[in-house]
This record gives structure tokens, sequence and C-alpha cells, in this order.
């Protein structure tokens, strides 16, 4: 894997982990640092060995959310002609199940990018929030819309508009953090999640994923009917013939495609 400024990538088996690492900034998101990370999430995702992707900051901040000193050269030609972060888009369409292991700040595009993951996993020390309102503007990376799926109007309301930051516990009750772990265990307890999932069946899992994002994007008729299809479209992979044989046989599955 190539050198990076603002990230690191390291491998463990099928694991992937991009760190942010702009320390300096609280891991502020600027658009080195998206491109960078872009694409070095894409070239994981597009490789078969990697079977999960975790994303992790440091321990004070996931991130502080997008360079506001940047931001503020910017003017609304400059932002618009540019399609100012897009490129995030293209890493919220990975296949390949992304877990975001968060502690401490995770603010404004750090909350958004950790909703872009599949799972969220909170240190007791991660905060999060959407405090883009005392900036003068609101959410910009999807945060109006991935908070309010996750959340509901009432919580999604109640962040946006005062801009207050939540801890860890709030964030698991509002149904926005998959898990709480304590805060020097997140590390070892996102690996753990993110091999186990790594070690399935990668067409399965790639199927799973794609039918919980059709839940969030249809009605629940074309949602039923996706799932339907591609449930039944899984009997052709050799996979779940293994799965389903070595259940039969009290042993564990040997997959083939992971
Ligand atoms: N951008 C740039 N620099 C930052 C950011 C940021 N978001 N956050 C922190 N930093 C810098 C600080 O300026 C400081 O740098 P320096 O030492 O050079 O002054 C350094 O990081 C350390 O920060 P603090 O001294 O402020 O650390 P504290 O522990 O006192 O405070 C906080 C931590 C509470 C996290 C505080 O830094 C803070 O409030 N940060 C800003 C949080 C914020 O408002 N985030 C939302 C940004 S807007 C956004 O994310 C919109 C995304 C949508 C873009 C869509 C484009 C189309």
């Amino acid at each position: 894997m190539t050198d990076h400024e603002n990230i690191v990538v390291s491998r463990d088996g099928r694991v992937a982990t991009i760190t942010l690492n702009r320390p300096k900034a609280l891991n502020a998101l600027n658009h080195a640092l998206m491109t960078e990370f872009v694409a070095a999430a894409e070239e994981l995702d597009a490789d078969p060995e990697v079977g999960c992707i975790v994303v992790t900051g440091s321990q004070k901040a996931f991130a502080a959310g997008a360079d506001i000193k940047e931001m503020l050269e910017q003017s609304y030609a400059d932002v618009y002609v540019k399609d100012w972060f897009s490129a995030w888009d293209r890493f919220g369409a990975l296949r390949t199940p992304t877990i975001a292991a968060v502690s401490g700040y995770a603010l404004g595009g750090g909350c958004e990018v950790a909703m872009m993951c599949d799972i969220i996993v909170a240190a007791e020390s991660a905060k999060f929030g959407q405090p883009e309102i005392n900036l003068g503007v609101l959410p910009g990376m999807g945060g109006s819309q991935r908070l309010t799926r996750a959340v509901g109007k009432a919580k999604a309301m109640d962040l946006i508009l005062t801009g207050r930051q939540i801890g860890a516990e709030e964030a698991e009750r509002s149904g926005l953090v998959a898990r709480v772990v304590p805060t020097e265990e997140l590390l070892d307890q996102v690996g753990e999640i993110a091999s186990g999932i790594a070690e399935k069946s990668l067409p399965a899992v790639y199927a799973a994923k794609e039918a919980v994002q059709v839940a969030l994007e249809s009605t629940l008729t074309e949602g039923i009917r996706f799932e339907r299809r591609t449930f039944m479209a899984a009997f052709a992979f050799e996979d779940r013939t293994e799965g389903m044989q070595a259940f039969s046989e009290k042993r564990a599955p040997q997959f083939r495609h992971r």
C-alpha cells in the first residue's frame, strides 16, 4: 500500500484498518485526507482478500468534522464546481462491510463518516454531534439524512438544531451506535467483530449488506421482494451448499469465497 500523509492503512489477515491521522487538527477532514482515504478504501474494497474494513481515529478524536479553516476560504462557486466532498459518497457505496471504531470526538463530518459505515462501535469516551448549526450552516455529508434514519426525527432535530454533543451511552440508546465498549478495549473488540465478519462467505456478506441498505431506501413491499429474490439467488452460491452441509455434519463450514 502506498504511503499516505493523512491516513495510515494496516492489514491483519482479512481485516484492513484505515486510521485517520491528522492529530494536530483532531483528524479534521480536509480535501487531501478525503482523497487519500477514499482511494485507499476503494483499493481495499476491490481486494477479495479483505473481508472487513475498520475505520478509526485517535483516542481523542475519531474526527472533529470537515476542516473549517479550509472551508472558510471557499466560495459557493468553488464548492459547487468542485462538487466539494462528493467523493465521500464512494466510500458509502463500498460493498465490503465497514466498521467505525469511534473514540473521542465524532462531530460534523466525523459523525457523518461514522454513519457511512455499516456498524458503529463506540468507546465509552465517544462524543457524537452535528454542530454545524454553530457555524451558520447545516450538515453537508449526509448527516440530516443518515442521522434521521438512524435515530428518528425527534433526536435528529434535537442534535442538528441545538448542535449539542451526546455521549456513547445516549448514542447507543438512540440507535446510532451498535455497541459501547470500554475505551481501552475499543480496537481489540472491533478487531474481533471485524475478523468474525471477514471469515463469513463474501458473497453472502455482500448480499446481506445490500439487503439492509435496500431497507433504508425502499418500501417494505419492495424490500421484502428484494430480500426474497436475493435469498433464493444465494442457493446458487457454493458456500450456501457448504454452509448447510457443514451444519448437517456438525462441523465448521469451509467457505470457499472469503
Ligand atoms: N476543522 C479545522 N480544525 C479543527 C477542527 C475542524 N473541524 N476541529 C479542531 N480543529 C483544530 C483546532 O483549530 C486546533 O488547532 P490549533 O491548535 O491550530 O488551534 C486543534 O484542532 C485542536 O482543537 P481544539 O484546541 O479546539 O481542541 P479542544 O479539545 O479545545 O476542542 C473540539 C475540541 C470541541 C472538537 C473543538 O475542536 C471543536 O469544536 N471543533 C470543531 C467541531 C465542529 O464544528 N465540527 C463541524 C465542522 S463542519 C462539518 O463537519 C461540515 C461537514 C460537511 C461538509 C460538506 C461539504 C459539501
